[in-house]
């Protein structure tokens, strides 16, 4: 048994402890992370990697960003949590910040994706009950082919992934699946008087970062108020700068009903999530009606105050608009000269290269572990599409040294 107390670890030795002890609930790519600093992480040997994966967009701001430990450390030591039983010192003054940081009434703090998507789920019903005057328990919402919106059992009800939902029954009622990028078959869906919502990514992520046309948005936002249906956007992934623009629906220059995020909203550091709306869609949320024990402690707001102010201050949607822009260009240029290649899509630093080869082979993979082994961390997603999302604070420099570790990896492979 691995010595786990003073020395230590090794890689082989910390991932049979996880294999030994932990839920086999993900395939992990075999290194083992011990140190992260910016762009950077270190395994247990010290071996250096470009992370372009930022925890699934959750590490925009770079991985242990001074300002955003400093902030965490020192609420630590101050106070860490009180409920919402009592005021806190931290709460308003995060609830003013964020809500004038993105431009709505209101904030509900939550503190995991999915317990933001669920509350969002949750306000738009209560909603649909006591403003739009829906027949109880008759409200209906409306999702994509496609989605990922969390792992709760109400969340994957409406997943149409096997892996997320097969064998988890009995389901929540009350979601209906339409095609992603698709006005018509939305304009269909609202045909229906009890519809409540639609609860939407604006880039997929999960599904291989699905870009929509350009417009759709516009359409969504257009149609769902001419139905008196709550716009309900998923940014818990593609928010906080990871697009190009602080919040994604930004590229199509509409604002949501409801605004889910989480993940960068920490940069990382802490689980931090939200949901901003008006104040007439907030208020139908009375005392006692919703909670969470650490939803708006006080380190989540210290930590999210400091974690949005860097990407206020680095500029790091500029800069991921900026970087993207580059990536694709060379990335469609490998795809010229190397056929493993078919394609790459994205929207600032959420991009995504189509690997030439079914879903169920492992071309992609290997080539992960390939890039692992050049010094560049990826994954796979669903088979054959690599996700690249490195941090935002990555310089242009970084970047094409990282352009040249996947070319390097792709023309050997
Ligand atoms: C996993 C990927 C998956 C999300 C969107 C809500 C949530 C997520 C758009 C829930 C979370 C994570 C979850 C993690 C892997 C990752 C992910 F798309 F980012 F790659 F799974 F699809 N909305 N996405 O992307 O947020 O509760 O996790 O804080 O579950 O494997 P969470």
């Amino acid at each position: 048994m691995a010595e786990v107390m003073d020395n230590k670890l090794s890689s082989v030795e910390a991932m049979d402890l996880e294999n030994k002890y932990g839920a086999h609930n993900y395939h992990p790519l075999p290194v083992v992370l011990d140190r992260g600093e910016g762009v950077f992480v270190w395994d247990l040997e010290g071996k250096k990697y470009y992370d372009f994966l930022s925890a699934y967009s959750a590490v925009n701001q770079g991985h242990c960003h001074p300002k955003i430990v400093e902030a965490m450390v020192n609420q630590a030591r101050k106070l860490t949590l009180t409920s919402r039983a009592f005021y806190n010192s931290v709460l308003g003054p995060y609830e003013k910040f964020v809500t004038e940081f993105f431009g709505y009434d209101k904030v509900l703090p939550m503190n995991t994706g999915a317990e933001a998507v669920e509350t969002a789920l949750k306000l738009c019903r209560r909603w649909a009950y006591d403003k739009k005057g829906i027949p109880a328990n008759q409200a209906k919402i409306i999702t994509c082919e496609g989605n990922f919106h969390g792992r709760t059992t109400t969340i994957i009800s409406f997943s149409t992934d096997p892996d997320s939902n097969s064998r988890f029954g009995p389901y929540t009622p009350g979601f209906e699946v339409i095609p992603y990028n698709d006005l018509d078959a939305l304009a269909k869906a609202l045909e229906d008087p009890n519809v409540a919502g639609f609860l939407v990514e604006p880039i997929q992520g999960e599904a291989g970062v699905n870009v929509p046309d350009e417009g759709y948005l516009r359409g969504v936002a257009k149609l769902c108020k001419e139905k008196n249906v709550l716009f309900m956007a998923d940014e818990v992934q593609t928010g906080v700068a990871r697009t190009g623009r602080l919040v994604c629906i930004d590229h199509d220059e509409v604002k949501a009903d409801l605004l889910i995020l989480g993940k960068a909203m920490s940069g990382g550091a802490y689980p931090v999530s939200a949901v901003l709306t008006s104040h007439e869609i907030m208020d139908v949320i009375k005392p006692g009606e919703h909670g969470s024990t650490f939803g708006g402690n006080p380190i989540a707001g210290e930590v999210a105050i400091a974690a949005l102010k860097v990407v206020r201050d680095e500029k790091l949607s500029e800069n991921a608009e900026r970087l993207g822009k580059i990536f694709r260009a060379e990335m469609s240029k490998l795809a010229d000269e190397c056929n493993l290649v078919d394609r790459v899509r994205g929207k600032g630093l959420l991009n995504a290269v189509l690997i030439n080869d079914t879903p169920e082979s492992s071309t992609a993979w290997d080539l992960c572990v390939a890039m692992k082994n050049n010094g560049l961390l990826a994954k796979p997603t669903h088979g054959n599409i690599i996700r690249f999302a490195p941090p935002l604070v990555m310089t242009e420099e970084q970047l094409m040294e990282c352009v040249a570790i996947i070319r390097k990896t792709f023309l050997e492979f």
